[in-house]
């Protein structure tokens, strides 16, 4: 790990050197820097800062001082990332020609043979977004219109309503109304279960203490916390929640349910058609992604809409499910895709088929992977709904944005690139902690998907 990935401030090794291949002993020197010199990468920045969670940016300057900025950050291996950079990218983006964007990437994905993977797929889309904010600045637009120009006046959102309780999570809906959410997702406590996946928890770890747990599921310390589960607890509670909700909220309110990957796809389908009285906007992750095929039995008995796809990295992994009709909505992030370029033709392939866009937009994507996604669904056509959990007050401090949030509609802003500029001074303040997922173990001391 060189310093660059913990000290804002410390220049990358080798970033004053220009021209191409910098390092390079043996071979023939690549002929990408073959353009305008005002727009070759003088400097490419990792930047590792933990203000209210861990976040990965990459910074790039070119000659000229334009800046662009990207996500990398991977909740609970961000030290991987930002390794990954340093070490095996920023050396290769040095002396190359930032208006080439979709030849950065072939580069990237091609040239280090060994493809796809969540580390991989990160670090090469925090590149992809740094060099269309440049692009995007250098042209004095914002980003979606480079992308095509805006679809639609905003971006409808959702945020996570949860209680482990009915008042409670009655309360949290309402108070998410209150904040302008026209759209809802409910998770709520299963009777018997200590602490689940999506809800406050009573539990609190060392250095925790009051740290709400919908809010930021990943928490400080060396080891992962350990949570229950048992799925067959859960069937039974979750359609009795829905139903309280629609007795209370009405017809109109779309609600949406996170499975998280926790059932079998028989468990699955199960769910899906005990909750079609409530209709559902989606029920997302119901089974684990690995398996594919679970889909197509879950298709077969429910008419519950299905989400999938936050832990997806490339366009591969969308083809088939896309292609047979198994998912309605398009779980993928800019910054677990491989950036804005490879997730814009997936949605255009998903427009095929008449799927539609659910970005994923926890706290553990950055303000500058949230205003990636803003762009990329102003300007595709087949946008259905944007994640919004919102970030930290420290984290926006670090993090300067131009989006707006009314009356439950996100708008990136209309300053040129994405909208979000990085205080180095402020990012330096909050040194890198390590941070976990939780797990969970069964009853009989199983580990069971989380
Ligand atoms: C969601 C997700 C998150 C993930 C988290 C993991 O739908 O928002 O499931 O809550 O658990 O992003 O890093
Ligand atoms: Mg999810």
């Amino acid at each position: 790990m060189t310093d660059t990935t913990t000290n804002p401030a410390a220049p990358v090794p080798g970033a004053a050197d220009t021209g191409a291949a910098t390092g390079q002993t043996s071979g023939r020197p690549d002929t990408w820097a073959s353009a305008d010199r005002g727009q070759l990468i003088e400097r490419a920045e990792v930047i590792v800062t933990s203000p209210n969670r861990n976040f990965v940016t990459l910074k790039i300057t070119t000659a000229d001082g334009v800046t662009g900025l990207g996500d990398a950050t991977l909740n609970g291996r961000e030290l991987g990332v930002a390794a990954y950079l340093s070490e095996h990218v920023v050396p290769l983006l040095i002396g190359r020609d930032a208006s080439r964007i979709e030849d950065a990437w072939q580069f990237l994905y091609r040239s280090s043979y060994w493809r796809r993977g969540p580390v991989t797929m990160a670090a090469i889309a925090s590149v992809d977004m740094a060099l269309w904010d440049i692009k995007a600045k250098v042209a004095g637009m914002p980003l979606y219109q480079l992308l095509g120009g805006a679809s639609r006046t905003g971006l409808m959102a959702y945020g996570h309503a949860s209680g482990k309780e009915l008042p409670e999570l009655f309360d949290s809906i309402r108070e998410h109304q209150e904040e302008g959410y026209r759209s809802i997702r409910v998770q709520t406590g299963v009777p018997g279960l200590e602490s689940i996946y999506g809800i406050a928890s009573n539990k609190t770890t060392e250095g925790n203490e009051g740290v709400r747990y919908d809010f930021e599921p990943a928490q400080r310390g060396a080891f992962p916390a350990m949570e229950d589960w048992d799925t067959r607890a859960y069937l039974r509670h979750v359609p009795t929640v829905f139903e309280a909700v629609r007795n209370e909220f009405g017809p109109e309110l779309p609600l949406l349910h996170d499975g998280h990957h926790r059932m079998t796809p028989l468990q699955a389908a199960k769910l899906g058609k005990s909750l079609e009285p409530y209709d559902l906007f989606w029920l997302e992750d119901c089974t684990p992604a690995e398996n594919q095929e679970a889909l197509k039995l879950v298709r077969q008995h429910t008419t519950t809409p299905l989400a999938i796809g936050e832990v997806f990295n490339t366009i591969w992994d969308f083809k088939d499910i896309i292609r047979d009709q198994l998912i309605d909505y398009v779980r993928g992030a800019v910054t677990h895709m491989g950036g804005i370029s490879p997730l814009r033709k997936t949605m255009d392939y998903a427009a095929m088929y008449q799927v539609k866009s659910g970005f994923h937009g926890p706290t553990d994507i950055s303000p500058v992977g949230l205003a990636a996604q803003m762009h990329l669904g102003m300007a595709i056509h087949n946008f259905g709904i944007q994640e919004y959990m919102q970030h930290g007050p420290q984290t926006n401090q670090v993090f300067q944005q131009t989006f707006t949030f009314t009356d439950g509609y996100l708008h990136p802003g209309d300053e040129p690139g994405l909208g979000v500029s990085l205080d180095v001074d402020e990012a330096g303040k909050y040194p890198y902690e390590q941070a976990y997922l939780p797990f969970n173990r069964l009853a009989d001391g199983t580990v069971h998907d989380w």
